[in-house]
């Protein structure tokens, strides 16, 4: 039953709506889910594939970053996990004849669903400048082209290394080493359009860039857990389990969200008996719905209604935070005009809200991207920060900061060194073990690297995977930038738009996946990757590769390395690509926490990395104390028969893999140009539902244009739009980005609806 890769797109032929259904999961999410691995991958490879996901001698999801519980299920595996095993231990292949028969300008024009679904490419490919063809190309005349390229830059700031999430702890520090022992800070990567600004409001005020919870808090402490901003249905199914177990011992959930999400509301869990049966378990008990970019007003008022109540822990305040008075007298000039406005929830639904936080001694707020693309995301956070601090619900169980990471070791690369900002310390340690002087000037984030192709500064843009075309704002820009770039390389183990919106010469290298055994001279090698909460664990892949010419990613950039710094380069590039523990060897000693790397390792499940605000209550920040900030609200006017568009995933990608056109918690079938709207404001825009609109967006320098969706009437929040990534990136501006942490803002962007027909 190996369905054939389909000749032709799909299209937008066959949508359909339906009314948007109340719960996630149930039987119908595993149905689901088996479906495509067992389409893609055939009967016994597809089910020896999945016993495999999450258990400790397995491989890691390759799908979302929500941690593993210590006593795995048999079968620690979602719908959308299995969609993502399916998508990587596909028996469809690109090889030679592919691209002999797809010339570039047709590739470019074909949907990212129908390059995906291709299959899994298998061997080197060269564009030559002016070729409409890929053509196969060794490893050795690649590695070859790129080393005289880079050698004839006039700086090593004219390269340019992305990093998708998705790639391993080893090879995300080799490739960092590499691009600095060229002389570049050049590391943007996927984590700059996704939790950057929760990074930089969380160091500020904490210290530490990353989540303070653990698993446990979740399941078996906190007693009131905010979702802000997140869909887990879709995005984290399994924190759904997670979540119901936190329910059944009588926590409280709160959901704050424009649009009133499945998973949100109601969960079927199928691995248990009653959840295939019944109805399952109500999640939210409280479900806001709040306007786009409302949730910095509508945490700064609950913040002022728990001061003036008193409700506030002032001994936790006195002894571990700073700010707080400042803070305070700027709270109570909050103007509950603009809050109404901001967030369009009543003041009953806050002060419930407010009662809910007074009645539990510990609370955890969960976000994701809904907090962190927009422009005052990095405030928002802080806010909520300052929302924990106020009661004292960080550094206690069952209480903390809980940003929930996408890509599966998106949060690795960063603490490998993946970052355009790198700390004085980090390089350091890098020297100091390898014997140079790293260079110190930051480098360019996402933004940054395509203003600079833009503007004609880089010579070379390497992915170490990623689909960095379509995952961009701006497409218009993003794709005429990337294509003047005189070389681009990208490691894939997929075909996407990114290969055929490539530079002048464009390389594909293709590597292993999770899912497959990785032999290098050594033996079998396993890499490790660290979850949205700290923990590190290995993964190991278990299928024979997809083609015997595929290299793992550490070989890949070990080689390269080589090349491209010669002979006379003193790291050891062959030894470390030989065997992986010589690597995590080297990590242990340049990176804090990671000391007896390859012992700690080795253990069930893995190790916690240390995290100083969770585990004894100290504020690694400038001054020792956890931070109080201000945070001004500006609210977010929309000009009249404008509206407020955000950009999200449906049920069927990850990000821009598209695994089908359905978005089935939503109600929609067959397609994805839809554009859902509140019913009130299709009658105030005289649109009526169902209509096919242009969606325009409106910048200082003009307007972009996204042609022929169709409009569908949604219970979304009053004046808010939604839409599907990557369709609608063409209409997020290049300079709509988030402060501080310069994120594009994709779930904000100015709209107005056109009919055209
Ligand atoms: N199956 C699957 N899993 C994935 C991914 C995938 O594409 N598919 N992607 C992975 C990645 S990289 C990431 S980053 C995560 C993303 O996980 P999510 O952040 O859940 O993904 P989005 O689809 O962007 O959904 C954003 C949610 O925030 C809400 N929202 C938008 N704006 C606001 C706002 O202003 N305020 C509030 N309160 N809510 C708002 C939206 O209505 C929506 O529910 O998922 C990861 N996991
Ligand atoms: N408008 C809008 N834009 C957005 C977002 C949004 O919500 N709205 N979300 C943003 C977010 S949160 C993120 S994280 C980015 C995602 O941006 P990216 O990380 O750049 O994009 P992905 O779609 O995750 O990358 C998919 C590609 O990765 C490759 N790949 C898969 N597995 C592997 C592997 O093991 N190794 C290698 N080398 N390659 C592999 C495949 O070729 C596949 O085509 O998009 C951002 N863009
Ligand atoms: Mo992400």
């Amino acid at each position: 039953m190996t369905a054939k890769p389909p000749v032709d797109d799909v299209g937008d032929e066959n949508l359909h709506v339906e009314r948007p259904k109340r719960s996630a999961a149930g039987l119908a999410g595993i149905r689901h889910g088996l479906r495509p691995v067992l389409q893609q991958a055939g009967v016994a490879r597809g089910v020896r594939t999945l016993r495999l996901v999450n258990q400790q001698r397995g491989f890691d999801c390759p799908g979302c970053a929500w941690p593993e519980s210590d006593k795995p299920h048999l079968a620690e595996f979602c719908e959308n996990g299995a969609k993502a095993v399916a998508e990587e231990s596909t028996v469809r292949r690109v090889g030679a004849e592919f691209f002999a028969a797809h010339p570039v300008s047709e590739l470019a024009n074909r949907s990212d669903h129908w390059l995906g679904q291709q299959g899994r490419l298998t061997e080197p490919v060269l564009r030559e400048a002016g070729d409409d063809h890929y053509r196969p190309v060794s490893w050795d005349h690649a590695f070859g082209i790129v080393a005289d390229v880079l050698a004839a830059m006039e700086t090593p700031d004219q390269a340019v290394f992305y990093t998708s999430g998705r790639t391993s702890n080893e090879a995300a520090f080799l490739y960092q080493l590499f691009a600095r022992r060229l002389g570049t800070n050049n590391l943007p990567d996927c984590s700059n359009m996704c939790h950057e600004s929760s990074g930089a409001a969380l160091s500020e005020t904490l210290g530490v860039g990353k989540g303070s919870v653990s698993l446990t808090d979740i399941t078996d402490h906190a007693e009131l857990i905010v979702i802000v901003g997140q869909n887990p249905g879709t995005n984290h199914p399994r924190m759904l389990t997670a979540l119901e177990q936190a329910k059944r011992r009588g926590a409280r959930i709160v959901a704050v969200n424009p649009l009133p999400e499945a998973g949100l509301i109601r969960f079927r869990n199928p691995q248990r008996v009653s959840g295939i049966l019944g109805r399952g378990t109500p999640l939210a008990d409280l479900f806001l719905q709040i306007r786009l970019a409302g949730d910095l007003a509508f945490f700064q008022s609950v913040n002022r209604l728990l001061v003036e109540s008193g409700d506030v822990d002032h001994e936790f305040i006195r002894a571990h935070t700073a700010g707080f008075d400042d803070v305070a007298a700027l709270w109570r000039d909050l103007d509950w005009a603009d809050v109404g406005e901001a967030t369009g929830l009543t003041r009953d639904e806050i002060d419930a809200f407010a009662a809910e936080v007074r009645r539990a001694r510990s609370v955890i707020v969960c976000w994701a991207m809904g907090l962190t693309q927009h422009r005052q995301a990095v405030p928002t956070i802080r806010e909520i920060v300052n929302f924990l601090l106020l009661r004292g619900n960080i550094g206690r169980r069952g209480a903390g900061v809980c940003p929930v990471r996408g890509h599966s070791n998106v949060q690795g690369d960063r603490t490998m060194g993946i970052w355009e900002k790198p700390p004085a310390a980090f390089l350091d340690a890098l020297g100091a073990e390898f014997g140079f002087d790293p260079p110190r000037d930051h480098g360019y984030d996402t933004v940054g690297a395509i203003r600079a192709m833009r503007d004609g500064a880089v010579q070379v843009f390497m992915a170490l995977g990623g689909n960095f075309a379509a995952a961009t704002p701006d497409s218009a820009v993003t794709s005429a930038a990337l294509r003047q770039v005189p070389l681009t390389i990208h490691v894939s183990t997929k075909l996407n738009r990114s290969h055929a919106l490539a530079g002048r010469r464009s390389l594909i290298l293709p590597c292993l996946g999770r899912t497959e055994i990785d032999l290098r001279a050594s033996g079998e090698q396993f890499v490790t990757v660290e979850d949205s909460m700290s923990v590190v664990h290995s993964s190991r892949g278990a299928l024979p590769p997809a083609s015997p010419a595929l290299r793992s990613e550490v070989a890949i950039v070990c080689g390269l390395a080589r090349r491209v710094l010669g002979l006379g380069d003193p790291t050891p590039w062959e030894a470390l690509a030989a065997d992986y523990a010589t690597v995590r060897d080297r990590i242990s000693r340049v990176v804090p926490g990671f000391e007896d790397f390859e012992q700690r390792v080795a253990r069930p499940g893995g190790f916690v990395l240390p995290h100083p605000p969770r585990d004894e209550l100290r504020f690694p920040t400038t001054s020792g104390k956890a931070l109080f900030t201000a945070n001004p609200v500006e609210v977010l006017r929309v000009p009249p028969g404008r509206l407020l568009l955000q950009t999200v995933r449906s049920h069927d990608q990850f990000n821009t893999t598209i695994y089908g056109m359905d978005d089935r918690y939503r109600g929609i079938h067959g397609g994805r140009r839809v554009v859902f709207v509140n019913a009130d404001d299709l009658l105030e825009l005289g649109i009526p539902d169902a209509s096919v609109v242009d969606v325009v967006s409106e910048w200082a320098d003009g307007d972009r244009r996204a042609p022929g969706f169709r409009v569908v009437a949604y219970p979304t929040a009053r004046g808010c739009a939604a839409g599907y990534f990557p369709e609608m990136n063409v209409l997020v501006p290049l300079d709509h980005t988030a402060e501080v942490s310069g994120t594009p803002a994709s779930k904000s962007v100015v709209i107005r609806l056109e009919t055209t027909g």
